[in-house]
């Protein structure tokens, strides 16, 4: 098992979790057919989450690290507009595509502050996966990621948490080792505990063992497509659910808000550690996703 195939596993996860959730958008599509061995009908399109996925991906592929300014450009220039990015996105990458410093368009976003979107989140568990076992490396990279289109800190240090929780699962995969889940929670608060995602992940821990109900009424579940109420539950449900893929992605349905997203974060975290197959991601959900983008897959 290599530090790439962790990564493209992650990358599995993360991207039929988007193209799964994304489908209870859909009228009519019901979680307890789901439940029930019945997913919806395929084919199931990815959406922002997976492309950007694909291009953080191909950057640890191709050149083992992010590099800002390309990595800037590479999002720029793949943007598909009806994938469905978040309003300050689409403007951004609009901006550096037309040439402007993605520094500059980073920062002037949202009147200055900078976007605190859950964006850098939902893109950022392979970067984790890559490097397994490497928390600070993880954090690093995850943080150049998230700040060539996120400036405000708390959607950086969701970017930040979810790629340390994907790095300590894809440590646990590789020794085999057990991990508990207050132990997950315990590494990213290591590493994460200011802000509100800080606060809300320390409250995440306190909240193990609540109902997924409880837990998304009190950690929010990304209706406002923020870090900040977005990361924290991700993190529960991942940390709940680390050893069975599909029931994990359930947990993210039935909590409903920005599902597409939120299984994207917690597929991505999950499938480092589970791997395809087994409790794994179902070979008959990868078969439903929409082929990844070319410039995704190898
Ligand atoms: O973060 P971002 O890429 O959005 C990701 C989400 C995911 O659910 C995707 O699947 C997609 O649906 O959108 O894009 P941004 O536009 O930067 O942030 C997302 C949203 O968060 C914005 O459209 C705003 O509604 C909100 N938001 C803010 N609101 C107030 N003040 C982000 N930053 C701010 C802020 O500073
Ligand atoms: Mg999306």
């Amino acid at each position: 098992m290599t530090h790439l195939q962790l990564c493209r596993d992650s990358l599995d996860g993360l991207s039929v979790g988007d193209a799964l959730g994304a489908q209870f958008f859909v009228p009519g599509t019901s979680v307890s057919e789901l439940v029930a061995g019945r997913p919806p009908a395929s084919p199931w399109p990815w959406t922002d989450d997976t492309e950007m996925a694909c291009s953080v991906f191909a950057e640890l592929r191709d050149f083992g690290k992010i590099d800002q300014d390309r990595l800037a450009s590479a999002f720029a220039h793949r943007y598909e507009p009806y994938r469905g990015y978040g309003a300050g996105s689409v403007v951004l990458l609009r901006q550096v595509r037309d040439g402007a410093a993605w520094q500059q368009a980073a920062a002037a976003a949202f009147d200055g502050k900078g976007s605190m979107g859950n964006g850098a989140a939902m893109r950022v568990a392979p970067i984790g996966a890559f490097h397994a076992g490497d928390t600070r490396t993880a954090a690093l990279e995850a943080m150049r990621s998230a700040e060539v289109t996120h400036a405000h800190p708390e959607a950086v240090l969701g970017a930040i948490a979810v790629a340390v929780a994907a790095a300590e699962v894809g440590r646990a995969r590789l020794s085999g080792a057990g991990l508990e889940p207050a132990q997950l929670l315990d590494a990213v608060l290591d590493v994460v505990a200011t802000g509100q995602t800080g606060a809300g992940i320390a409250r995440a821990r306190s909240l193990l063992g609540a109902s997924v109900a409880e837990a998304s009424y009190e950690l929010g579940n990304g209706a406002r497509p923020l870090a900040q109420t977005t990361v924290p539950f991700t993190l529960w449900a991942a940390a709940t659910y680390l050893h069975d893929y599909p029931r994990a992605i359930i947990a993210c349905i039935e909590a409903g808000g920005d599902v597409d997203t939120t299984a994207a974060i917690v597929g991505g975290i999950v499938a480092t550690f589970t791997g395809i197959g087994d409790h794994g991601v179902p070979r008959a959900w990868l078969t439903a996703r929409e082929p990844l983008p070319a410039f995704g897959t190898g």
